[in-house]
């Protein structure tokens, strides 16, 4: 048997982070391999990736001869494989912690590509934009909401696949100095969800190494 974990580097790789996240949250043994996918070395090697793997990028779990491309397919497929699942029981809970799932995973109307999961990690970081604060405003917003309705600790009540792909979110937002204050209860959620262990395992190893620069950052 082998299942083989295609991530990818630790600071500049946020949806392997959520793959990586799930897997471990689960406790499900697998073999991680580094695919550095920092330029110019990333084209060679995610070319190796396409070999197997048709959109050429990484997360993708190899579990013996099912090749699952797409952080979101892996997150699902974690939640599945382990012992108690990471999506809730209840059918309207399960579709609350899909649709925040699904927002993340479209890129929450660009918010993400323009804060770098790699900016979060510079030694300097710009401040947010005055629109950037409020996109982060509404989805913070959004997240108290969730927890105000499951009664917390997390979005749906226990942890779920909505609090991992929300992760790497919550880094880039805090590294940003967003301005939280309006919504306590997505504060303490992010504390909380930040100091996991498996969170803290994955940023350590990121935060030590050299910072992945991107010309569209602008200081
Ligand atoms: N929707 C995909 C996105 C994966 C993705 O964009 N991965 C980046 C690294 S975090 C990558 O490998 N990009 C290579 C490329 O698009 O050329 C997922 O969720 O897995």
């Amino acid at each position: 048997m082998s299942r083989i974990l295609y991530s990818g580097t630790r600071n500049a790789s946020s949806w392997a982070f959520r793959a990586w996240l799930a897997l471990r949250e689960q406790g499900i043994a697998f073999e991680e391999r580094i695919v550095d996918i920092r330029k110019p070395q990333r084209f060679e090697n995610l070319a190796r990736i396409a070999v197997f793997s048709p959109p050429a990028a990484v997360p993708v779990l190899v579990d013996d001869d099912v090749v699952i491309h797409d952080s979101l397919a892996i997150m699902e497929y974690a939640s599945e494989l382990g012992a108690s699942p990471l999506l809730p029981a209840d059918i309207r809970d399960r579709a609350r912690a899909r649709a925040l799932l699904a927002w993340v995973h479209s890129g929450l109307s660009g918010l993400c590509g323009r804060l770098s999961f790699e900016s979060a990690f510079y030694p300097q970081r710009r401040r947010m934009t005055a629109q950037e604060q409020a996109e982060a405003g509404r989805i913070l917003a959004a997240c108290q909401q969730a927890l105000v309705h499951s009664g917390g600790p997390y979005l749906c009540g226990a942890l779920s696949l909505a609090d991992l792909a929300f992760v790497p979110v919550l880094w880039r937002l805090f590294a940003h100095d967003v301005d939280a204050s309006a919504w306590p209860h997505a504060v303490d959620w992010s504390e909380r969800l930040l100091s996991r262990p498996t969170v803290r395992e994955w940023l350590h190893e990121a935060e030590v190494l050299p910072p992945v620069y991107l010309d569209d950052y602008e200081p």
